[in-house]
């Protein structure tokens, strides 16, 4: 009985791991930090994320005093995602399920600036640095 009982904590435990795995295999590329999605054109600041089961890059560092547009990329989203909110903006857009849509953010003023999904569920955010 001891033999059955460790083969089957053994089996649990190799089972775990690999579900762990799979997991941090997943996260590197959700977490992904300014992966120079970041493009200035024109004077205008252009800070691309795309949308689907959540924001990625989770965090963008853009600059302060430049007119900044977030260009939003969805593909085949039909999550709350789709429903995007920076609150401190006043800012909730629906987006379409597949195309791109451009929000004026104005210029923004150096701290930390917070979006959402439209229930709160999904974070981003843009850090704003002089
Ligand atoms: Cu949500």
């Amino acid at each position: 009985m001891k033999i059955i009982f460790g083969l089957i904590v053994a089996t649990a435990v190799i089972f775990l791991g690999y579900l762990l795995l799979q997991m941090g295999g997943a996260t590197p590329q959700d977490q992904s930090v300014s992966v120079s999605n970041v493009s200035i054109v024109d004077g205008q600041q252009i800070v691309e994320i795309s949308a689907k089961a959540g924001y990625t890059p989770r965090v963008s560092q853009v600059k302060a005093g430049l007119p900044t547009v977030l260009r939003v990329d969805t593909q085949g989203t039909f999550d709350c995602s789709s429903q995007i909110r920076v609150p401190s903006l006043d800012i909730s857009r629906s987006l379409p399920p597949s195309g791109v849509t451009d929000i004026a953010l104005g210029t923004l003023e150096p701290g930390v600036l917070q979006g959402t999904c439209g229930m709160g569920m999904y974070p981003f955010e843009l850090n704003v640095k002089n």
